[in-house]
């Protein structure tokens, strides 16, 4: 079978729609950090319709960790087939990757790129934990890798070290930085990434500090698409419908959603040419999408794995389990919620209830499951909090809470490993509990997750012991299935 690859190109078949540009001809105009499935699936498709009109912005995509998507798209000239799985299927080559590099192998060609003059905007996504936030989303001092780089400035390892250091050396250069655009699932996320930097910068240099606090602009971002990891039955399915050898194709929903704030995007690439939205009101649209999509997914991945189901298709075929989210969705977040402008909040949910219901998508609830103690302050905590300021009903938010501690305790009597910054802590927790309510006050002495002022509320801890209980009796129901 051929190769993907730019020659390939010439003689795609019928069944795939090739770049509308010649990829080769493209220039690096920026530079991403964590080049992995959902960038390829989302931003990268938006800049894939952007180089059709203007071959000024193709991507230099920056691993921190692996080389694994490096070394996968590199015989491909960076291309691969991204397949959108919904009521039409359809494949795509995406060419707006042009190149990746590997940090820890090629630190110095990233700053060679972050310095160019021609690169003009830097995005990320580097998961929640790449941002090496504490649980007050400031920057973390006493994380490792954020210790390391204010040892080894010029050397760095994290995200916020690397944008430092590239925007240390475009002010010693004499330019203007590039504008930060950081597109993961936080809140806040360009304000909270903008006071990451300057302030790693102040420990280094305050006039460097106080260059970037002036001069940076990082705005807040919404970005969202089901993306669910490849896995063999993609490949197959990508193989056989296009004829090429795809050493990492991508999958994802149809719908595909990207805001970013107006002001940041004067002067830079043409996005709402390609349907990207531009407003002043991104906290809105980000509030109603990370409470209403992901708290949902996380409280399907929790509840749903305790029901021994495997994907969010096979545990919204669940009557009872999809009827508590639709309820917790409708009456509960939904009435926390400011509606961004043209949004109506009902109507959002029963659109996102209806993609969580696409039968062609497989994604794995294990996967949504990792990083929960990330995860669930932003998804469930924000709105459990503001509900029970309001005197609120909150005893649906405890549900997801209380499965995630029964998810970490299944994990570890299996001898199973958790993906979350905090496994460690976890596992330890878990092999104390012994299946009384004494098991959630151990989970509530976790500070990173759960605020003081919740741990103190009588009724949050009385949700929680109920809720637990109530989980015991999901784990029956999928020993006996
Ligand atoms: C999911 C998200 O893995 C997860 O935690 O909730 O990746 C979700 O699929 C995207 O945010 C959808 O835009």
């Amino acid at each position: 079978m051929t190769q993907l690859n730019l020659s390939a190109l010439s003689s795609l078949s019928a069944a795939v729609t090739g770049p509308a540009y010649d990829p080769a001809a493209v220039e690096v105009g920026i530079v991403h950090f964590g080049p992995g499935a959902f960038f390829r699936a989302h931003q990268a498709a938006y800049v894939d319709a952007l180089l059709a009109k203007d071959a000024r912005w193709g991507i230099c995509g920056v691993s921190l960790h692996s080389s694994g998507v490096r070394d996968a798209l590199i015989s491909q000239d960076g291309l691969y087939t991204l397949a959108v799985l919904d009521e039409e299927i359809s494949y795509r080559v995406i060419g707006a990757l042009r190149e990746v590099l590997v940090a820890p192998e090629d630190r110095e060609a990233v700053f060679e790129r972050l310095t160019r003059p021609d690169v003009r905007v830097v995005t990320s996504t580097v998961t929640e934990k790449g941002y090496c936030l504490a649980a007050d989303f400031t920057l973390d001092f006493s994380h490792p890798d954020i210790a390391h780089d204010l040892a080894h400035p010029q050397a760095p390892k994290s995200f916020v070290g690397y944008v430092v250091e590239g925007l240390r050396r475009r002010k010693q250069n004499g330019q203007t930085p590039f504008t930060l655009i950081p597109c993961d699932n936080l809140p806040d996320n360009g304000k909270r990434l903008k006071a990451a930097v300057v302030a790693l910068a102040a420990k280094q240099d305050a006039m460097l500090a106080d260059w970037i606090a002036a001069h940076l602009t990082c705005p807040c971002t919404m970005v969202d698409s089901i993306t669910p990891a490849t896995d063999d039955a993609l490949r197959t399915r990508v193989s056989e419908a296009t004829g090429l050898d795809d050493n990492w194709p991508i999958q994802r929903e149809a719908f595909t959603q990207w805001v970013i704030e107006a002001h940041a995007c004067e002067g830079g690439p043409d996005w709402a040419g390609v349907g990207v939205t531009l407003t002043d009101n991104v906290p809105a649209f980000e509030r109603a999408k990370l409470r209403l999509l992901n708290g949902p997914h996380s409280s399907l991945a929790y509840i749903g794995s305790l029901k021994g189901y495997e994907t969010v298709y096979d545990a919204m075929q669940d009557a009872e389990l999809a009827g508590f989210v639709r309820t917790l969705m409708l009456e509960d977040i939904a009435p926390l919620l400011e509606a961004p402008a043209g949004m109506d909040l009902p109507g959002y949910c029963e659109a996102i209830l209806k993609r969580f219901r696409n039968p062609a998508i497989r994604h794995l609830l294990s996967q949504i499951a990792w990083d929960g103690s990330q995860k669930l302050p932003i998804r469930i905590l924000a709105s459990l909090s503001e509900a029970l300021a309001q005197g609120r009903d909150i005893s649906r938010f405890c549900l997801p809470l209380a499965a995630w501690m029964r998810f970490v305790i299944g994990k570890t009597r299996r001898n199973e490993a958790i993906t979350d910054p905090l496994a460690g802590k976890l596992s330890d927790i878990a092999r104390t509990c012994d299946d009384s309510a004494g098991d959630v006050t151990k989970f509530l002495t976790l500070g990173e997750v759960f605020p003081a002022s919740l741990v103190a509320s009588a009724t949050f801890r009385a949700g929680l012991e109920a809720a637990y209980d109530q989980c015991l009796t999901f784990n029956a129901e999928a020993a006996t299935a």
